[in-house]
């Protein structure tokens, strides 16, 4: 998963279904709100380039990372027209092992969200070492991790849209 001479941004935009049609759930993490915030907008501003219109997205704030899979699971049953849902958050190692338990919980927690529902929910969780590696994915020298979500909601709404029958 080594992304340190990768921009993470980098995709070809001619390969990206249009999202003028699909509807999508941001849920964002307070917890570290200047990075989320940057995320949140990198997602936001992707999916508004690839056609989606901004009353089709819909955005919930959550305390903490801990809490995105609550967030989550209630946007599925409030908004069951949703296309997908994109979990905005970053974890910062710390001196504890808080750190260990948050990333285990959101990961687990999200995973299961797709394993269980019908919505994809996509992973952009960053889980840095410090805060200079999270500002590096947040709109800095590797792109902006948000940005990737974005795509990956727009391909895999596409996907579900697809796989119907
Ligand atoms: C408590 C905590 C800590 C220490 N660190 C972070 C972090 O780096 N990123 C994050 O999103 N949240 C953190 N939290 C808060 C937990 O996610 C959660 O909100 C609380 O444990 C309450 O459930």
């Amino acid at each position: 998963m080594a992304t340190i001479h990768k921009n993470l941004s980098d995709y070809d935009k001619q390969t990206i279904p249009n999202a003028k049609d699909f509807r999508f759930g941001i849920v964002v993490s307070e917890w570290n709100p200047t990075i989320t915030e940057n995320l949140f907008q990198g997602a936001f501003d992707t999916l508004k380039e690839h056609g989606a219109i901004n009353d089709n997205i819909v955005r919930w704030n959550v305390p903490g990372s801990f809490e995105l899979v609550y967030g989550c699971k209630r946007m599925t049953t409030c908004y069951d027209m949703l296309d997908a849902i994109i979990a905005i958050g970053v974890v910062i190692q710390g001196e504890t092992k808080h750190f260990d338990f948050v990333c285990e919980g959101v990961t687990q927690g999200i995973k299961d969200l797709n394993i269980q529902g019908d919505i994809p929910v996509l992973f952009c969780v960053l889980t840095d070492d410090n805060l200079q590696q999270s500002i590096d994915r947040s709109g800095g020298k590797h792109g902006n991790k948000g940005t990737e979500a974005a795509i990956a909601a727009i391909k895999m709404a596409q996907l579900r849209k697809e796989s119907k029958f």
